[in-house]
C-alpha cells in the first residue's frame, strides 16, 4: 500500500467495475471534459460508467464525444464500486444525492478542498482538473483516443482562459502536447467552444458592455445581468459562457463583478488579472474558486451586500499591490 493518492485511485479504478462520475452543479468546460475523459478511459477498460450531474452541460460542449450521454439528476441510485467527484471543492457542489452512499473518490484542483472522499487526489498546482485526469488516465495505461483528447482539451482550454490565467505551467502544455498528437482537430475543438454562440449573446454582449459600471478609477468592472435583459436581447441563459471576460480586455480592468439575479437570489461571478485574488473574496460570501475565477452566491440580495462585495473586491485589486501592467508576467 502506498500513501500517493494517485496510485491508490489507479489501483481503485482497475480494481471496480461500476463507477458514477459526477462533478459541480452548471458544468463548465473542466466539469464536463474531465469527465468524459475519464469515462472514455474506464469504457475503454471494459468497465461501466455513466456520468451524472444536476444540470445538462452548456451548449458549447455538447458536441464533445460522449456528451449525449449525460445524465442530468438530483440523485444517483444503487450502488458503484466508486463515485469518482471531479473539480469539486466539497460533495455538496455537486447537489446530486446518493453520492455519499458510495466509496467517494475525489479528484480536484480548487484550493480549500474539503477532502471529503474515502480517496482524495487534492492538487492545487494543477491548471485544470483535466491535466490531473490526464495522469490518472496515463496511470490507468489507457491510450490517448481523438474522443479522450477532445475532451481533456476542452478542459483545459476553458480553465485557462484560452491559455491567459495565471495557472498554467510546462505540465498545462505537456498535457495538450499529448493532446495534439494523438490527433484532435485542436482549431475545429476551439471554434466549437468560441465561435458558436447565439445571436442573442451577441447583443447581450454589447448591451452589458454599454451598461458596465466602472468604479476604483476603472480598475473594478460591474456586469448586471436580469431576467429583463436576457428577454430583451433573446440570449438563452446558457448562452452566457465567457461574458464575464470581456472587460479584461480593457488596459485598466483588473477585476469584474458579474450580477446575476434569478429566483430572488443573485448569483455572482468574479474575475481578476495576475495577483488580484477573487476567490477569497468569494469566500467572503460564502463562495469559492481560484485566484483569477471565483464565485459566490447571495441568498439575501439587495443594496448593502453589493455594496459590501464592491468594496471587498475593490481592496483585493488595491492589496495586490501592483498595477497589473507592472505585474509578474506581463
Ligand atoms: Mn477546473
Amino acid at each position: 500500500m502506498t500513501s500517493d493518492p494517485l496510485a491508490r485511485i489507479t489501483t481503485a479504478l482497475l480494481d471496480g467495475e461500476r463507477f458514477v462520475l459526477a462533478s459541480h452543479v452548471r458544468p463548465d468546460g473542466d466539469s464536463i471534459g474531465s469527465q468524459l475523459a475519464l469515462a472514455h478511459a474506464l469504457r475503454a477498460l471494459g468497465k461501466t460508467a455513466r456520468i451524472v450531474n444536476h444540470d445538462a452541460p452548456p451548449a458549447y460542449l455538447r458536441t464533445l464525444p460522449g456528451a449525449d450521454g449525460i445524465e442530468v439528476a438530483a440523485a444517483v441510485d444503487g450502488r458503484f464500486d466508486a463515485a469518482v467527484v471531479l473539480e469539486c471543492g466539497t460533495l455538496e457542489r455537486t447537489e446530486v444525492a446518493g453520492l455519499d452512499r458510495q466509496p467517494v473518490v475525489n479528484i480536484d484542483h480548487h484550493a480549500g478542498n474539503a477532502m471529503y472522499g474515502a480517496l482524495n487526489w487534492f492538487d492545487p498546482t494543477a491548471a485544470a482538473c483535466a491535466e490531473m485526469v490526464h495522469d490518472l488516465i496515463a496511470a490507468l495505461d489507457v491510450a490517448l483516443t481523438p474522443a479522450i483528447g477532445a475532451a481533456l482539451y476542452a478542459g483545459i482550454l476553458t480553465d485557462t482562459g484560452s491559455f491567459r490565467h495565471a495557472n498554467i505551467t510546462a505540465r498545462t502544455f505537456e498535457t495538450c502536447r499529448d493532446v495534439a498528437a494523438c490527433g484532435v482537430d485542436v482549431a475545429a475543438l476551439a471554434a466549437a467552444i468560441y465561435q458558436n454562440s447565439s445571436l442573442g449573446k451577441l447583443r447581450l454582449t454589447g448591451r452589458l458592455l454599454n451598461e458596465m459600471r466602472l468604479e476604483a478609477d476603472g480598475r473594478v468592472a460591474v456586469l448586471r445581468i436580469d431576467e429583463a435583459l436576457l428577454r430583451e436581447t433573446g440570449c438563452p441563459p446558457d448562452d452566457m459562457e465567457g461574458v464575464i471576460n470581456l472587460p479584461l480586455a480593457a488596459r485598466d480592468v483588473e477585476a469584474v463583478i458579474m450580477l446575476r439575479t434569478l429566483d430572488g437570489a443573485t448569483r455572482v461571478s468574479l474575475r481578476s488579472k495576475g495577483l488580484v485574488d477573487v476567490r477569497a473574496v468569494a469566500a467572503a460570501f460564502g463562495g469559492g474558486g481560484h485566484r483569477n475565477a471565483a464565485g459566490c452566491t447571495l441568498d439575501v440580495p439587495g443594496p448593502d451586500v453589493e455594496a459590501r462585495l464592491l468594496a471587498r473586491t475593490v481592496a483585493a485589486v488595491t492589496e495586490s499591490g501592483t498595477h497589473v501592467a507592472a505585474a509578474p508576467g506581463f
